[in-house]
């Protein structure tokens, strides 16, 4: 049984990987990539998502854009983590797939309704506009979905603001939606994924793989490696986004705790922080858990894994 998935994202060089993964790993039946504002522009991620496919040789997904702005916030980007076309780095070849023509939310709705209950997941690698959108818009995906996968938010860290990361603190009301919803719901956060670190050891493997596909990720990880050394003093890049696709494919490539979370919308100084209340056994109803302990070396071995499953893809012909 192939696990199926939607992944929302926002590329970004972490969610480019990540849709690599999701691509490459025979587990994982992509069902739809969207795309929502957050790292650049709507436009721009939804070209490096488009991009993406290219170098992947992704044909036969349904890719589709979402919202252009969070629910209530203005825009905020990251063009100091990812760049000006928010995929700094590789060249991006010119995208041949054809952009589906519905709204991501549609889409998303669309996909959840139209398969058997409790078989498709969502995996949010962006702010959550879109899910929360969905949800409001069709509320019955909220029982049919198997679960939410979200890469985003950290139970003791942020990278946005002390205490709140930038997935959540972009569109903190969309979060409060998402998280409030009762659907089974994972965190893969700031406190897992600051363990999926680009080391050498790491870019010597995915070197050896040798292909073109492989060569884009390591360019990708060495413009995410200059940018985060300089905007936040990471030795080594930590790549969030494809921990939760990592999730979906295997649980026990980390370690996760059942705990209520909910997000701060009133905060003066913690707008946007994922709140997790540890200070009690979780109720039986609680329908939450964060990531806490990441298996550094498995999570790169899948990484690599898709890599070479995808093989060679001569893009540029
Ligand atoms: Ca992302």
């Amino acid at each position: 049984m192939t696990k199926k998935i939607i992944l929302d994202c926002d590329p970004g060089h972490d969610d480019a990987i990540a849709i690599l993964l999701a691509h490459g790993n025979p587990e994982i039946e992509l069902l739809a990539v969207t795309t929502v504002v957050g790292n650049q522009t709507l436009e721009k991620v939804t070209r490096n998502a488009l991009g993406m496919a290219k170098v992947a040789n992704i044909v036969g997904v349904p890719f589709a854009a979402g919202c252009v702005r969070p629910l209530v916030r203005d825009i905020e980007i990251a063009p100091d983590v990812h760049g000006e076309s928010g995929l700094d780095g590789p060249e991006l070849p010119e995208p041949t797939l054809e952009l589906d023509s519905r709204h991501a939310v549609d889409l998303i709705i669309e996909t959840i309704m139209s398969h058997p209950p409790k078989t498709v997941t969502i995996v949010p690698t962006g702010g959550l506009t879109n899910i929360a959108m969905a949800a409001r818009k069709e509320p019955k995906i909220v029982e049919r979905v198997k679960e939410v996968v979200l890469m985003g938010g950290g139970y003791h860290v942020g990278n946005w603001s002390a205490v709140a990361e930038f997935n959540i603190k972009i569109d903190p009301e969309a979060a409060h939606i998402v998280f409030n919803e009762k659907w089974p719901l994972t965190m893969v956060g700031l406190d897992l994924t600051h363990q999926a670190l680009a080391t050498p050891e790491v870019v010597e493997k995915i070197t050896k793989v040798g292909t073109k596909p492989a060569k884009f990720v390591l360019e990708l990880l060495e413009c995410f490696g200059k940018m985060y050394k300089k905007a936040q003093g990471f030795d080594y890049p930590p790549v969030h986004d494809p921990c939760a696709v990592a999730y979906v494919i295997d649980p026990k490539v980390m370690t996760t705790q059942k705990v209520p979370v909910d997000i701060e919308l009133t905060g003066t100084l913690t707008l946007g922080m994922t709140v997790a209340d540890f200070r009690n056994p979780p109720e039986p109803d609680c329908h939450t858990q964060v990531a806490v302990k990441l298996d550094h070396t498995y999570f790169w071995d899948l990484i690599v894994d898709a890599l070479e499953r995808i093989g060679e893809v001569d893009y540029d012909k």
